[in-house]
């Protein structure tokens, strides 16, 4: 359990690279092989599968993946969510932030669930960080 909280924390100051250092410094396989141990980090009982539960359990660990600009709070295009339904989860300040955004995991996990079996496989987990990194 430490060598997984540790590399948590490794993980989340990768990430918290800036987006242009990144993509200078990894080639694609770095990224693949990065995205496959973030994958792995949320997957808990290591079935192959992201359950809600366990998307729940690591929910910081997505909010850092969809916090591009690392400023904690997510901006619309950071989400993906509809604008009416961010509007009506960001309030006022236009942005969601830590405590908002444990009230949008369930929309967060159904958008990421595009085949809509109640679990996140590689390759759903895969469209989505993509869709992360082409905004
Ligand atoms: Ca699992
Ligand atoms: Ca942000
Ligand atoms: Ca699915």
């Amino acid at each position: 359990m430490a060598v997984k909280v540790r590399m948590a924390f490794t993980l989340m100051v990768a990430l918290a690279v800036p987006p242009h250092i990144a993509a200078t410094a990894a080639t694609a396989s770095m990224e693949h092989a990065r995205d496959a141990r973030i994958f792995e980090l949320l997957d808990d009982d290591e079935d192959g599968r992201v359950s809600m539960m366990e998307f729940k359990n690591n929910q910081m660990l997505v909010f850092y993946i969809l916090d591009r600009n690392k400023d904690l709070a997510l901006t619309a295009d950071e989400t993906f969510l509809p604008a009416d339904v961010f509007a009506s989860i960001a309030g006022a300040d236009g942005k969601i932030d830590t405590l908002e955004f444990l009230d949008i995991v369930d929309v967060a996990f159904k958008q990421a669930d595009t085949n809509h079996d109640g679990m996140l496989d590689r390759q759903e987990f895969a469209a989505l960080l993509s869709r992360v990194r082409s905004q």
